[in-house]
């Protein structure tokens, strides 16, 4: 049998869709059934398949060698501590785990939080946290529905993990402390052979020309050439700019691309610099 890798995702959960339409923008094909009911289901056009797995289960299956990669979020690998490698952060499923209490207690500092008890899904991260801080707390491991702990008089405080923030103000709570943030990752274990490292490494190429390219944007633009060295100077491009002349005497088009971060300052000064007929393309992937 010819190798091929074997990638842990959650089967159904905040990461699933995400991580399944990275692979797709990386050129994987699957079949159309893809994670209805199935445990694994093997790539068509690369030598690699998915494992269908609950989300706490994948660090420790990616340790254990059942599967050689996983999807998961940072928080559950930091959680439970497992033997595995981050081989790329992957920039979706962002969340921070913080502690939060009831939103009319007096909070200074984290002192507060002495003698109290804490309700956490995480409570090895937590521990760590309140040791490194110096803080004696009791911690109480519930597995759901952390955040209505306090109003039903089971805990003090929670430590759980935060998106937009409107879980907390739902339950009349305030985010007072964050412990962690996280973001989905890609994980790996820490002894792959050299065909399987090979594999992995073509697929990290995959993934990082798809996000490269998701923060740059390519753009185009008219320019009398006057104006040429002073818009070069502002979109350097990935070696310089392409410059072409239009049917317009004495004036060019300049493709380059642009970093998605300085967008809006960047349109400013090349509007000063006398560009015009601006256009701005997304890229698909980017090859450096
Ligand atoms: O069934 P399985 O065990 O696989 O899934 P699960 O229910 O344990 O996990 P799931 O699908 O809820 O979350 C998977 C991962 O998504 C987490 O491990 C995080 O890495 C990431 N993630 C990102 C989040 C959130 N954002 C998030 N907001 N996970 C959970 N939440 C919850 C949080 O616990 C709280 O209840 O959403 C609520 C808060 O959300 P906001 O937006 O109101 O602040
Ligand atoms: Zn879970």
């Amino acid at each position: 049998m010819s190798k091929k890798i074997r990638i842990a995702v959650q089967k159904s959960g905040r990461l699933s869709e995400d991580s399944l339409a990275l692979f797709k923008e990386c050129g994987l094909e699957f079949d159309n059934s893809m994670g209805q009911s199935r445990l694994l289901c093997e790539a068509r056009n690369f030598p690699l398949e998915l494992l269908f797995l609950r989300d706490d289960d994948i660090p420790r299956y990616v340790a254990d060698g059942v599967t050689h990669c996983g999807i998961v979020g940072e928080n559950v690998v930091a959680e439970t501590n497992a033997a595995v490698r981050i081989v790329e952060r992957l920039g979706f499923s962002k969340c921070r785990l913080s502690i939060a209490v009831p939103r009319g207690e007096e909070y200074q500092n984290i002192t507060a939080l002495t003698g109290k008890k804490i309700a956490t899904s995480y409570p090895a991260l937590l521990s760590r946290f309140l040791k490194e801080k110096g803080v004696s707390a009791t911690i109480h491991e519930i597995s759901g529905s952390v955040e209505i702990a306090p109003g039903i008089g089971l805990s003090d405080a929670i430590c759980d993990l935060v998106g937009s923030g409107s879980t907390l103000v739902t339950n009349g709570l305030k985010e007072v402390e964050v412990i962690l943030r996280s973001e989905a990752i890609l994980i790996a274990g820490e002894k792959l052979d050299a065909e399987q490292e090979g594999l992995i490494q073509q697929l990290l190429f995959r993934i990082q020309s798809v996000q490269r390219a998701k923060r740059f944007k390519y753009i185009l633009l008219n320019a009398p050439n006057s104006a040429i060295p002073a818009i070069t100077e502002i979109l350097p491009g990935m070696k310089s700019p392409t410059v072409v002349p239009l049917a317009l005497e004495g004036w060019s088009s300049v493709h380059s691309v642009l970093n998605e971060d300085d967008f809006w300052n960047n349109i400013e000064s090349l509007r000063a610099a006398g560009a015009q007929g601006i256009l701005v393309i997304p890229i698909e992937k980017m090859i450096q």
